[in-house]
């Protein structure tokens, strides 16, 4: 079942019809005691309704934060480890790769997000900004994942190739984040197989296109939300990113007017354009 949250309010979509949920707000209801059971019970006692307009949609998230996890895949270990060999980062990303601690850092405030549709920002004082495509985490305020999203963790690998303390600069600022288009409520572990798959079009034609599949990521999603929620509080809940899979070739930057499409199989497609 897919929860999508838009101008009109709270909708549910199950394979068949689409319901209004009412009565209840967004984080209340990804709050509630077993959803899953909740939404079988208002798609069992509602009428069906027309779908909402795809420009209604709003990021499904309501007052919760957004953290990230970092070096999950090879490819972004390799990656890291390129940009910052020069400022002394050949070690650590390979080291936090392989330790027990995954890398987790804060990504964003709910006003910091970006909606399907809008676009992101570009930093001013960036040269090498690329998107990163990550299977997304809905988890409640006691830490169970009660669904998946689709991510976009906008980076700027210049500045967190300079000095790792700049990570936060290169990660965070505003519509640093898109979630959505919906989360995917369910009680089971997605396939080893699941498909997180990136397009940038640029003029109409595709500039990068790429993926990787679920089960190249090291860390499992309960390991991942186990370390968020270690000594932590959230009290409405909180969307992890994963850590992304695919990041292009050196020489790709993000331009202004890009239009960034991120698909994973099961959830759906993300699509924001670069501001
Ligand atoms: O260590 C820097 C950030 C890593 C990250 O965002 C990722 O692997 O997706
Ligand atoms: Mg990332």
């Amino acid at each position: 079942m897919h929860l999508y949250r838009t101008t009109q309010g709270i909708y549910l979509h199950t394979a068949t019809f689409w319901y209004h949920i009412t009565g209840i707000d967004w984080d209340a209801l990804y709050n509630v005691e077993d959803i899953h059971a909740y939404l079988e019970q208002v798609a069992s006692t509602s009428t069906a309704v027309p779908a909402p307009a795809p420009e209604t949609l709003l990021a499904p998230i309501g007052t919760q934060e957004v953290w990230a996890a970092g070096v999950t895949y090879w490819r972004s270990r390799t990656a890291r480890m390129e940009e910052s060999k020069d400022t002394g980062g050949g070690s650590f990303y390979d080291r936090v790769y392989a330790a027990e601690r995954p890398e987790i850092f804060f990504k964003a405030t709910p006003q910091r997000v970006a909606h399907p549709g809008q676009a992101m920002h570009l930093r001013s004082d960036s040269k090498w900004m690329v998107p990163e495509p990550e299977l997304t985490l809905a988890i409640n305020d006691r830490g169970e994942i009660i669904g998946y999203t689709v991510g976009n963790d906008l980076s700027c690998r210049d500045i967190e190739g300079e000095n790792p303390l700049y990570l936060p600069q290169a990660k965070c600022f505003k519509l640093c984040a898109a979630v959505g288009p919906c989360i995917y409520v369910t009680p089971d572990l997605l396939p080893s197989s699941t498909l997180i798959a990136v397009k940038i079009e640029r003029a109409g034609a595709v500039a990068f296109e790429g993926g990787a599949t679920l089960d190249q990521l090291k860390r499992t999603p309960q390991e991942l939300a186990g370390f968020l929620y270690r000594d932590n509080t959230f009290p409405t809940g909180a969307l992890l990113m994963t850590g992304t899979g695919t990041v292009p070739g050196d020489e790709f930057t993000l331009h202004s007017g890009d239009v960034v499409s991120i698909t994973i199989d099961g959830i759906g497609t993300l699509v924001n354009p670069m501001g």
